[in-house]
């Protein structure tokens, strides 16, 4: 690609992590901005790497996908190191995703992007307010430096730079359009009368639904692409008949194979050594949810391919639909670790344990989840570019695994049906899978703070070209409220990933079982009518490189109010949503950087549209309610009520905003389940 607002630069010899796509000619001068020092082996790999730039007062950080804190990063440090981390909180610097690309906007623009396999960590003025300091070490980096177009059209640098990043990184993964319906999941649904279950409280109180999940327990003993008949007799007869009910059942795929003579998946991996393997050539074993299991080689192109394959097993059942998990990869033992363990516990046998070797010795069961020195223990074999292999321990790719694992189902769909649209998405993702599969956010807890963190993370994701995407509505560890629960789907209503999950011994999280579900299908019932925009936006949004969700910084540059606003979001070209995230809460302050509509919707309508001006107010938003803004030349088609997608009627429409001759709506239409999907010609004007 052209372009001389994007240059690249190298240092070591990089793994190919798959992100950028457009080929980038690289500079042979020094880095633009800050101070880069790197070092390097004999072979010219980098042993470290950092990145150096002070920072002007007022400078903002946004971006980094998937992590804690607030939508301006600054002030807070970050590590990208894919983490199976449930109970992270505000001081976690891990989650799932490697998510390497981030904006500084202040004195001088500009956007970077740390493209690597391996760890990398961002000070954002932590340890000096105002340093910004990158470092990571092993094999390569390829740092790309963004600027603005001079004479862009865009509202902000920052959306100008972000419409850059994400053309070099290419097209963000669609799902069909049944998956931009209400899921419904829940780590405990073990049999097939489980499922109809849930369907059938669903239907009785006439809320609508397009999914149910199905987790671990409907496999045979945790082993992938198998199906517990005694649980699940007939899954084929299940799927079709949900299916014409307008349900979709979506099974998880985790990603270790578990060790078992005779089970096929795990016999054609050995055979062909598709798995990860030692330094003296075994395969790797470490313990999750199957037990001892072996890792496929997601990286090795093979592999891949003959895993992704496996879906059809699956997909000739009728599934349309598949979430992938553990695949950072999480691992809760390995015959070393617990090796280790052992042997620590033995040094404190027979001993009279002070207070202080009591605690260690309490920590040694524990420590064998996820260790650094296991994953250094097993390796990859990438084929490279020139036909030759390369064997390189995991420790130094560790965040495209999960990545590659998404890739791998995505090439598999591909290659089987090659004209059909599959929903899927991953629990970890790298900048680079945003092109094959959505992401969930990983397990969260009921808590309020996980509800801010996660308005807080969706433009982020959206930089990053992750558009697909969500967290468990409600909360997936601990027991969630009723009022979490309800202003939780308040803002999933626009998220295009809509689910509750919760795990298995937390209380139960289906709408039916809270006092007046009728609040949940008010609330429900918006999403349905609001399909026919939501879907449109997301389409222009991944063919116009553009986000869904935006912080009103991008928007509104110059007003420095709007600029500082952490708890409010611009969803599309149209709208602005102020969701409540606290208990009791009356309601909120919103910030209007502009004259607005505020449309109240309570109870399956809306009931109130006024003008609104600039300025901060106080809103009343009870339980019930969503309340949101449309920008004054706009407006917002409502379709008919439904139940399921495929009844949405997208011929009669009501519409929000205020009625003028000029107002008018580019619907985007498709057939929402084949692969053909292009702008042209398929946009509708709609006027009132
Ligand atoms: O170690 O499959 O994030 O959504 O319900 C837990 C059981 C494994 C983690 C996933 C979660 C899922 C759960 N899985």
């Amino acid at each position: 690609m052209k372009s001389t607002n994007i240059k690249k630069y190298t240092y070591g010899n990089p793994v190919d992590t798959n992100a950028v796509i457009y080929k980038i000619i690289e500079e042979k001068t020094d880095f633009p901005v800050g101070t880069i020092s790197h070092s390097e082996d004999l072979e010219g790999n980098l042993l470290s790497f950092s990145w150096n730039y002070t920072m002007s007062n007022h400078d903002m950080i946004f971006g980094l996908g998937e992590n804690v804190r607030g939508i301006n990063k600054r002030g807070f440090k970050y590590t990208s190191w894919c983490t199976d981390t449930p109970n992270h909180t505000e001081t976690s610097e891990s989650l799932y995703g490697a998510h390497n690309f981030f904006i500084i906007s202040g004195k001088k623009t500009f956007g970077l992007f740390f493209d690597t396999a391996s760890k990398i960590s961002f000070d954002f003025g932590w340890t000096d307010s105002d340093k910004l300091s990158v470092y990571s070490e092993n094999t390569g980096i390829a740092v790309y430096f963004i600027t603005a177009e001079t004479g862009h059209h865009d509202t902000s640098d920052a959306v100008n730079i972000v419409r850059q990043f994400r053309t070099i990184i290419g097209q963000s993964y669609i799902p069909p359009f049944w998956a931009f319906g209400f899921q419904q999941s829940r780590w405990g649904y073990k049999t097939e009368k489980d499922i109809q279950t849930v369907v059938q409280n669903y239907q009785k109180l006439n809320i609508p639904i397009d999914g149910v999940c199905l987790d671990i327990d409907y496999m045979d003993e945790y082993e992938d692409f198998t199906v517990d008949k005694k649980k699940f007799p007939d899954l084929k007869k299940l799927s079709d008949t949900m299916k014409k009910e307008g349900i979709h059942l979506i099974p998880i795929i985790d990603a270790g194979v578990k060790v078992k003579k005779n089970y096929r998946v795990y016999e054609e991996g050995i055979k062909n050594h598709y798995f990860c393997k030692k330094a003296d050539g075994k395969e790797y074993t470490a313990g999750v949810w199957p037990g001892r299991s072996h890792f496929p080689d997601f990286l090795n192109s093979d592999a891949r391919k003959w895993f992704g394959l496996q879906y059809k097993t699956l997909t000739d059942l009728g599934i349309e639909g598949f979430w992938n998990d553990m695949n950072e990869p999480a691992m809760f033992y390995s015959d070393e670790s617990l090796q280790k363990s052992f042997a620590t516990l033995k040094t404190f046998e027979n001993k009279k344990l002070d207070i202080n070797s009591f605690f260690q010795f309490s920590s040694v069961s524990g420590s064998t989840t996820n260790l650094l020195s296991d994953y250094k223990l097993f390796y990859h074999s990438i084929q490279k570019t020139d036909g030759s292999i390369q064997n390189i321990s995991h420790d130094k790719v560790h965040n495209i695994f999960g990545s590659f694992m998404t890739q791998a189902a995505s090439e598999g769909f591909k290659s089987f049906a090659p004209e059909k649209r599959f929903l899927l998405y991953s629990r970890s993702s790298c900048i680079g899978s945003h092109r094959y599969g959505g992401i969930w956010t990983g397990d969260n807890r009921s808590w309020w703070s996980h509800l801010k963190m996660e308005l807080q993370m969706l433009p982020a994701l959206n930089m990053c070209g992750f558009l697909y995407s969500g967290a468990d509505i409600g909360g997936f560890g601990d027991n969630t409220s009723r009022d979490l629960l309800l202003r939780w789907i308040a803002l999933g209503v626009f998220t295009p990933l809509m689910r509750n999950h919760s795990a298995s011994g937390t209380r139960k999280q289906e709408f039916y079982q809270f006092g007046h579900p009728e609040d949940f299908k008010g609330i429900i019932e918006l999403r349905y009518r609001l399909l026919p925009f939501i879907y449109s936006e997301f389409i222009k949004a991944v063919f116009n490189n553009t986000m869904l969700f935006r912080p009103l910084a991008f928007d509104y540059p110059k007003d420095y109010r709007a600029c500082n606003i952490e708890d409010q979001l611009m969803f599309s070209d149209s709208i602005m949503i102020a969701p409540v995230y606290e208990q009791n809460a009356l309601g909120r302050y919103v910030y209007l950087p502009e004259d607005m509509v505020q449309v109240v919707w309570n109870n399956g309508e809306v009931v109130q549209q006024t003008l609104q001006q600039k300025g901060d107010h106080f809103i009343e938003v009870p339980l019930t309610q969503i309340i949101f803004y449309i920008k004054p030349e706009k407006i917002i088609p409502l379709c008919p009520k439904a139940l399921h997608t495929k009844d949405i009627r997208m011929d009669t429409f009501e519409f929000l905003g205020i009625p003028s001759k000029d107002a008018s709506y580019s619907l985007y239409k498709d057939d929402g389940y084949t692969t053909d999907i292009h702008l042209d010609g398929r946009i509708t004007k709609l006027t009132f």
